[in-house]
């Protein structure tokens, strides 16, 4: 992705993550790729003082969740108002820092995709259309999406849900599936004609084709493959379900039918940041046309972010569409897929469980590039990691930085005398990494990012090490003056990355306010004056031990 944020350092940024459906817990592959690189870039840009916002929202509308509540006993909407408290109880224990965690079901969100859908009526994208249903006499009821089960018209594959094949991946249009049964009675489904709204995708091949190409800013990789689905040709959309779970559709002959779930979620990103907006007193639509866009996700949803959501904002034409869509691969673990039905999975909060958010931060990050590629998690090398690379690279240089200057300068930073030439290296090797990061998060390279800090820490333990100032040489308390300096530094290059670990440097360094109110070019500078005294060295991160690794493998196999 070829870097803006210079050119724009005025204007705003929003900054969204996929919205997680409401009917299940967050595992790893959800953090994977969409909540965790985004806080990244927030939490730089945070740095820079820049005007960023970052939203999510629970994804509370379709037919799983009604049949999930129903199963339950619960109304739909006490049912996700569980797994919203659940993402948001989660995600801040993994330290990503919404704004805002809204909902799709929201007065907000229901207001905006009602007149979405008002619009495009009257500009003729949205038209009516029958459509032959699965309908179940012994139910009575019509039977959209997963109110069906059968065999997939392409693979083969049984037992697979009406709307889309979990083997092969393919979405299938109501009615293709082959041998259908009630999900819920378990009988053969009637068919029912049924009155239907389509969205005219089709209209919009053009103007899709001419904005993949021209917004440099996309991933070549999902813009080639969209691209050649428009070539294709693309199909009309149902955007109607026979359920009453959903946001209603705005018409007089509404045929007690609510929106499909994709008709509404993505507008969600929409109405939670113009939420904000009116906190800070700006009118939403041009806030939302004055910023910068980023909508993350994951691969699997690409066809929704490429096609959908940019069509509609076209048809309706007062929302801009999105700069960035950074779109990662999928999370494999222990080189298996993550499966619901085939129980194979690893949920935050049993990771958060076992060890430390930073500890799960670093190691995404660590494995999880720019890009469609999928990523490995694996637990022995989550454990060298953690071992190799935080405890005996940064923890150590940090430790041994604070000791040494508690026990040899009664716990103050000692005055340096004259600079040599380690000095003068460290810090053209410090300004390097403050430089080479921050680009390298601007391009959305977290995994580069956080190795650039790495390799600094590496050249510091290298410069302690070099000094030697247990030796008592005469240039000892320049040496101390360099390295607790540069460990305040570390403090806020770490912090888009491990902001808990940061954050307790901090308050060990005993230094005023958080590393997050620095600038990113302020971890270039020696905050650290001698005479400043500093607090109790604690070690910041413990090793991963064995037995971790087992409660981790234990928890893997019960997801
Ligand atoms: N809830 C699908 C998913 O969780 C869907 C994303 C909505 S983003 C607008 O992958
Ligand atoms: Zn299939």
């Amino acid at each position: 992705m070829a870097s803006k944020v210079d050119s724009e350092l005025k204007s705003s940024i929003i900054i969204t993550a996929a919205l997680p459906y409401a009917n299940a817990d967050l595992h790893l592959g959800h953090i994977a790729s969409t909540h965790l690189p985004p806080d990244i870039l927030y939490r730089y840009l945070k740095h820079g003082r820049r005007r960023v916002v970052q939203v999510c929202a629970s994804d509370d509308f379709g037919t799983p969740i009604l049949i999930a509540a129903e199963r339950e006993g619960k109304s739909p909407s006490e049912y996700v108002a569980y797994w919203r408290k659940r993402f948001v109880q989660d995600l801040t224990g993994l330290g990503i820092a919404y704004d805002l965690f809204y909902k799709t079901s929201s007065k907000e969100n229901v207001k905006i995709v009602q007149r979405f859908f008002r619009v495009l009526y009257k500009k003729k994208f949205i038209f009516p259309a029958d459509v032959d249903q699965f309908y179940c006499e012994y139910d009575k009821k019509f039977l959209p999406d997963r109110y069906v089960k059968g065999k997939c018209p392409h693979c083969g594959a049984l037992d697979q849900y009406s709307d889309g094949c979990e083997n092969c991946g393919r979405t299938l249009q109501a009615g293709q599936i082959l041998e259908p049964r009630c999900a819920i009675c378990g009988r053969e489904p009637a068919r029912r004609t049924s009155k239907h709204y389509f969205f005219k995708l089709s209209a919009f091949s053009q103007q899709l084709a001419e904005w993949l190409a021209s917004n440099r800013n996309l991933q070549p990789e999902p813009r080639n493959y969209v691209l050649n689905w428009i070539k294709e040709g693309l199909q009309d959309w149902d955007i109607t379900r026979d359920i009453r779970w959903g946001v209603k559709i705005p018409l007089r002959e509404a045929h007690g039918k609510v929106l499909y779930g994709w008709f509404d979620n993505h507008l969600c990103y929409v109405s939670t940041a113009l939420k904000l907006s009116r906190k800070s007193g700006r009118t939403g639509q041009k806030y939302w046309n004055d910023s910068t866009i980023y909508h993350f996700i994951g691969k699997d949803i690409v066809y929704h972010h490429y096609l959908f959501l940019p069509s509609m904002r076209l048809g309706e034409g007062s929302y801009k569409l999105p700069d960035y869509i950074p779109t990662r691969g999928h999370l494999l673990l222990q080189g298996k897929k993550i499966s619901k039905s085939r129980k194979w999975g690893l949920k935050v909060k049993d990771f958060l469980e076992v060890l430390p958010a930073d500890y799960l931060r670093f190691y995404l990050t660590r494995i999880v590039p720019l890009g469609q590629a999928d990523s490995n998690f694996d637990l022995d090398e989550l454990k060298a990691k953690i071992n190799n690379e935080l405890v005996a690279n940064i923890g150590n240089f940090v430790y041994r930085s604070m000791s040494f200057i508690k026990r040899a300068h009664d716990s103050q930073v000692p005055s340096p005398i004259g600079e040599g030439e380690e000095e003068r290296s460290l810090r053209s090797a410090l300004a390097t990494a403050v430089k080479e990061s921050g680009q390298l998060i601007e391009e959305g390279h977290y995994d580069r990012a956080l190795k650039s800090v790495l390799d600094f820490s590496t050249r510091c333990n290298q410069y302690f090490q070099q000094k030697a100032p247990w030796e008592k040489r005469s240039d000892e308390s320049t040496t101390m003056y360099y390295s607790i300096n540069v460990v305040a530094s570390l403090a806020i290059l770490i912090e888009p990355f491990l902001p808990f670990a940061a954050n307790e440097l901090w308050k060990q360094l005993w230094l005023k306010g958080s590393p997050a109110q620095h600038s990113w070019e302020d971890a270039g500078e020696f905050l650290l004056k001698p005479g400043h005294k500093i607090a109790e060295p604690r070690a910041l991160i413990r090793k991963v031990e064995d037995t971790d690794i087992q409660r981790l493998q234990k928890a893997m196999a019960s997801a």
